[in-house]
């Protein structure tokens, strides 16, 4: 490589701010370029005496770069991007490597991808997760875009990411989109997991659990099978004091949830390819419902349902309810795998599953200890379909199933809402029937509209038509 900067980030806010120190903290030299050049000015004087050079234009920026140029922008997704780009591309030469670290749309990435490797340039969308902390101490990265990049990018990547078992979670996703595309899916499996949490919360606070009980119920989860940083933050936020008043904060909370919009992405993707997300939609649209308040305080004055607190045996509910968190947990994340690995086929990026689950083991918001045994079933197996058929995953559902039941049908019964919970169970329910009532639905689209049908006692293509009795209204 020729002489300068061994680095060029592009985007000094929260995340780009703290991925600049990481960096500069493995040793590289980073230049940095912000719009706002009073943003540039106070950061690098925040920092003295790191290897940090302060630009305040995009020639400048560029100039100050060792070739090939490794340049990652840490802008606002959407339009942002396109306009660092514009103004960035005619800067550089063939080879130079451009990194879009946000949380663009992978099919923007596309595009992207298409309009700079014309011009002999490299595009790299790397979905980065972790949050503000991930991107300063490790975050877990998931970069796609041309081969040819990766071991330009590698020693970078592995250096500033998260490592556990001294394995760094980072690693090639695949071409193109790939890498954003990867992260779009663990921020739809993040939804899912969260809206599981607060299932469980829901019910252990109607059978009336304080929130510092629960608080301990979670951490002594975080003990065992369950233990993620999700389930690690929620017992330390339920055990959050209001300062003023003393009162268990989440208490104090207003149940109205926001989204950005990738678990949404998530969705519409799954629909375009037929894969059934429904943990994740359970999760969305508990959110969508969640923020409109004012029309469920009116409903909740006229439509009636079951009124009181669940009068169980506690020991017993907190053992039900961890069943259920785990298998409804093991069947969003056999969804979300199902979606990449359809993508996978459909794009022919050759995504390594196992792997994906194991840069996910630290770093980012759904790390987990079990994320483990994924990264196993797909060892064991690379060619394996469907997450339930791995063994470990297989005699986990069939032996907890029985408190997942219970849990979904004392919900029922007591007007709890659990969709996620009901649409994990309703899916391993769906997904285990060798037959469903479909044939009746057949029978009604040939009806209503002659689009014909198979029958089990015939060879499988075989196409039937009835004449079915005249409707008379
Ligand atoms: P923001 O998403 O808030 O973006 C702010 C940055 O974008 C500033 O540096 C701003 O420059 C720059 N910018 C904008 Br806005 N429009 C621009 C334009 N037209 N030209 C040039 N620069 C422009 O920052 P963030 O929260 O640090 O997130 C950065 C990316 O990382 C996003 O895609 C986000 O989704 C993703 N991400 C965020 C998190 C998180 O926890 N925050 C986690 C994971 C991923 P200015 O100073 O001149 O306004």
């Amino acid at each position: 490589m020729s002489e300068g900067s061994d680095y060029g980030l592009i985007g000094l806010a929260v995340m780009g701010q703290n991925l600049v120190l990481n960096i500069e903290s493995r040793g590289f030299r980073v230049s940095v370029y912000n719009r706002t050049a009073e943003v540039t000015d106070a950061f690098v004087a925040a920092h003295p005496g790191k290897r940090l050079v302060g630009t305040h234009s995009l020639p400048e920026f560029v100039a100050s770069l060792a070739r090939p140029r490794r340049i990652q922008l840490m802008v606002k997704a959407g339009a942002p991007v396109d306009a660092v780009l514009e103004q960035l591309v005619p800067l550089l030469e063939p080879g130079d490597i451009v990194i879009d670290g946000g949380n663009s749309l992978y099919s923007d990435t596309e595009r992207r991808d298409a309009a700079l490797a014309a011009r002999g340039l490299r595009f790299v969308g790397a979905g980065i997760s972790g949050g503000e902390e991930g991107a300063r101490k490790g975050p877990s990265i998931m970069p796609g875009g041309p081969a040819s990049s990766w071991e330009l990018l590698r020693p970078v990547f592995e250096s500033i990411a998260a490592r556990v078992d001294g394995q760094p979670c980072v690693m090639h996703i695949g071409p193109g989109g790939a890498g954003h595309y990867v992260k779009m899916v663990h921020n739809g499996i993040e939804y899912g997991d969260m809206q599981l949490i607060c299932e469980a919360y829901a019910l252990l606070q109607a059978a009336g659990f304080s929130a510092d009980e629960m608080a301990a119920v979670f951490d002594e989860w975080n003990r065992g099978e369950l233990q993620s940083y999700l389930i690690q933050i929620t017992a330390k936020a339920l055990a959050q004091k209001d300062e003023a008043t003393g009162v268990p904060l989440v208490e104090l909370i207003l149940d109205k949830a926001g989204q950005k919009g990738t678990g949404q992405w998530t969705l519409v993707n799954a629909a375009e390819n037929a894969v059934v997300v429904s943990t994740i939609n359970a999760a969305v649209e508990a959110r969508v419902l969640s923020s409109q308040k004012a029309q469920r305080v009116a409903a909740s004055r006229v439509l009636q349902g079951p009124q009181g607190p669940l009068r169980v045996d506690r020991a017993a509910l907190v053992a039900q309810v961890h069943d259920a968190l785990y298998a409804s947990k093991v069947i969003s994340y056999a969804q979300g795998l199902d979606l990449m690995r359809t993508m996978s086929e459909k794009k022919g990026w050759a995504l390594d599953l196992g792997g994906i689950a194991s840069i996910w083991r630290g770093g980012c918001i759904i790390r987990a200890r079990f994320l483990n045994r994924i990264t196993e079933a797909w060892a064991a197996d690379p060619a394996l379909p469907h997450l339930t058929a791995a063994p470990f995953f297989r005699e986990l559902l069939n032996r907890i199933q029985a408190h997942w039941r219970a849990v979904v049908a004392l919900a029922v019964t007591h007007g709890i809402p659990v969709p996620a919970f009901g649409a994990s169970l309703a899916y391993y329910d769906s997904l285990r029937s060798a037959r469903l009532p479909a044939n009746l639905l057949q029978a009604q689209r040939d009806f209503f509209g002659a689009h014909g049908y198979e029958r089990v006692d015939r060879p499988a293509g075989e196409v039937f038509h009835t004449r079915w009795p005249e409707v008379i209204d």
